[in-house]
């Protein structure tokens, strides 16, 4: 075996629960929606039961509603491992956001690795109460788009693309944070950024987990990957004989809806629906509308992301904020850093449009970062350093998957 995928698969093994896997031991010990998708995309080349058993442990968690919980809390993790924990949520043994929806895709994915139409029956309803609950629960805007509530929805919780609908928040104090003691300082959110976080949460939780509050904003990231999911979507219900087109329907009137309202000139941007304005930041958000294969905008997209704000192929991974920006920070959370999911999202997306050298490099070069950091949780763009947590369990997953895409990939 491939030594980087043996460690790769260490790593998944030791942050492995029983029946589903943490982010981290220590930063993030319990399970997390968008994280346990991508650990799934790895799992499948390993062990393609643990991967089934992934989904299926998150989806066990679904609501009634139909939304899946953004954390799965591991009852056997001490409460004060991470905050906020259960009782801050009052949720029973899930916290009330959700992540994006990347779940679809991981389930098609799985099934492509060892077909199991027995898993693809049991997860397609779900994957379908899931979407609707965005659909008809989440679109704020009245425009077809889903609105997130919260930063951490959009599963990247500190972006610039935030600082605008965030100053209305007054942060909420008197709470003790347990990441730092497990990460950097200057790597994490700042403390002001924080209890809004926690102000945010508490106020929609409040609300009975229903109202839209002070942070309402559509995310080109989060309905781009509801359009893929939805593609996705059509093919399971193609492999269960099941009529698709509602499907296919359903994508293309979220990406027509994204064209029409967050894309400018050249780029994607986020609407805070409050104000109704775009909020300019060039964010790695942006850049996910391109795993949309008809994306009609994407040689322009393509050349913002090759350009100076992202100079893709020339910098480690995909910035998470634009090099240009004075607000950039290669090592902060979000601000600036590149992460391997976003980088295997990019990737996937120029596939999809023909840049395939492009991929190839990109490709590589997550693997041999990941391989180099010991799987770090991000990267600074400019230098390739580790930054946040080691052993990363998306990161070790997404290596996994990239080495069985291109096995001529980095040792
Ligand atoms: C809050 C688990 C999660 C990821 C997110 C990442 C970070 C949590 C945090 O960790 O968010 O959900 O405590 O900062 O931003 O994308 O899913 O890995």
């Amino acid at each position: 075996m491939n030594v980087t995928r043996g460690r790769a698969a260490t790593v998944l093994a030791g942050n492995w629960l029983g029946s589903s896997t943490v982010p981290s031991r220590g930063l993030y010990p319990h399970q997390w929606s968008w994280d346990s998708a991508f650990i799934a995309f790895g799992l499948r080349h390993l062990a393609p039961e643990r991967a089934r058993g992934e989904l299926r442990t998150l989806f066990s968690a679904q609501w009634r509603d139909g939304r899946v919980p953004h954390i799965v809390f591991d009852p056997d993790t001490p409460p004060e491992a991470y905050f906020p924990g259960p009782s801050f949520w009052r949720a029973g043994r899930t916290s009330g956001l959700v992540q994006p929806p990347v779940h679809a895709r991981a389930v098609l994915a799985v099934h492509e690795a060892e077909p199991d139409h027995g898993f693809l029956a049991e997860l397609y309803p779900k994957l379908v109460a899931w979407h609707e609950y965005l659909r008809t629960r989440r679109d704020a805007g009245g425009r077809g788009l889903v609105a997130i509530v919260h930063p951490w929805e959009s599963g990247m919780d500190n972006s610039p693309a935030w600082d605008g609908p965030l100053s209305r928040v007054t942060p909420a104090t008197g709470f003790v944070r347990r990441d730092l003691a497990h990460g950097e300082a200057g790597d994490r959110p700042g403390d002001d950024d924080y209890g809004r976080y926690v102000r945010l949460a508490a106020d929609y939780r409040d609300s009975g987990y229903r109202d839209f509050g002070d942070f309402v904003v559509e995310d080109p990231g989060f309905n781009a990957l509801l359009a893929d999911a939805e593609l996705a979507l059509a093919g399971i219900a193609d492999e269960l004989g099941l009529p698709s087109d509602a499907h296919r329907e359903a994508a293309a009137r979220v990406e027509k809806a994204l064209q029409e309202t967050l894309w400018n000139h050249d780029f994607f941007f986020t609407r805070d629906v409050r104000t109704g304005t775009l909020t300019r930041e060039y964010t790695c958000a942006g850049l996910l509308p391109l795993v949309l294969p008809g994306l009609a905008v994407a040689p322009a997209l393509l050349a913002t992301a090759t350009g100076p704000r992202f100079r893709l192929g020339r910098v480690h991974g995909v910035p998470s904020h634009d090099l240009t920006s004075p607000s950039f920070d290669p090592g902060r959370y979000w601000r600036g850093p590149s992460w391997a999911n976003v980088g295997w999202l990019v990737r996937r997306g120029l596939l999809h449009h023909g840049e395939f050298a492009l991929a190839e490099a990109l490709g590589g070069d997550l693997v041999e970062i990941a391989a180099r950091t010991g799987f770090a949780e991000y990267c600074d763009p400019l230098t390739g350093a580790g930054h946040g947590t080691r052993s990363f369990s998306w990161t070790a997953a997404l290596t996994v998957d990239l080495l069985s895409a291109q096995p001529a990939a980095v040792a």
